[in-house]
């Protein structure tokens, strides 16, 4: 199956809590020393030139970046939760799935995009009077589409040797077989001209009559 669009959840990491602790100095005196939550992680969405289709994102309901650490005493910091990094093929646009509106659309490869960003960690009450809760995350739905873009379409009959060319002008791993519809979504290569331009290059399943 080719899967050119998904409609997914992510949800990004909450922030850790403010730490409440207090310190009795020598002299007897009370002191706060909380320390502050981590931020919680992010989620991120990059273009990658090794991704070809959005199979991956079929069959996951939901997809969440780590929550920040809570804060502690001796004005330790909690740790930042981890941002959650989501690849997708270069062409893919990304758009907010209650109100339609286009996120970002990304082209080409490393193009990345914050889609929700980790909740801000608390304080803790060595910098405020009292200490705070962590900001929750962003949780939303998103409708990832994707369209697939090449230089050259190769488009032909079955076992017509579409693959063996794209293998032998652009290194692609593609398998060549010896029956037909052997290729059953399509395929990407790159080739380099000798100006350098990368040119792309796609294989489409096979056509026949009807
Ligand atoms: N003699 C000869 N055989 C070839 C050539 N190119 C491909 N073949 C053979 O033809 C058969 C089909 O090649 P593929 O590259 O898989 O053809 P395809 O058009 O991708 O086929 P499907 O994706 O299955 O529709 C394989 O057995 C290849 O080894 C060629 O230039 N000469
Ligand atoms: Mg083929």
């Amino acid at each position: 199956m080719f899967i050119d669009s998904a409609k997914i959840k992510i949800k990004s990491g909450d922030g850790g809590k403010g730490c409440e602790s207090y310190f009795r100095r020598t002299d007897k005196k009370t002191v706060p020393n909380g320390g502050d939550g981590g931020d919680g992680g992010d989620v991120i969405i990059q273009a990658d030139r090794n991704e070809s289709s959005l199979q991956f994102y079929l069959y996951r309901p939901i997809f969440e970046a780590a929550k920040g650490d809570g804060g502690s005493s001796n004005q330790m910091s909690g740790k930042k939760g981890a941002s959650l990094i989501l690849k997708v093929p270069c062409g893919t646009s990304i758009y907010n799935a209650s109100n339609q509106f286009l996120i970002r659309d990304l082209s080409n490869h490393g193009d990345q995009v914050i889609a929700a960003k980790g909740g801000h960690g608390g304080a803790g009450n060595d910098r405020v009077r009292l200490a705070t809760a962590g900001k929750p995350g962003e949780e939303f739905e998103i409708f990832l589409d994707y369209t697939l873009v090449a230089d050259i379409f190769l488009v032909g009959t079955p076992n017509s040797g579409k693959s063996a060319l794209l293998r032998a002008i652009t290194g692609s791993k593609v398998k060549s077989e010896t029956y037909p519809f052997s290729t059953r979504t399509p395929q990407l290569g790159t080739y380099e001209t000798e100006k350098y331009d990368r040119l792309t290059i796609c294989e489409l399943p096979a056509l026949e009559r009807g």
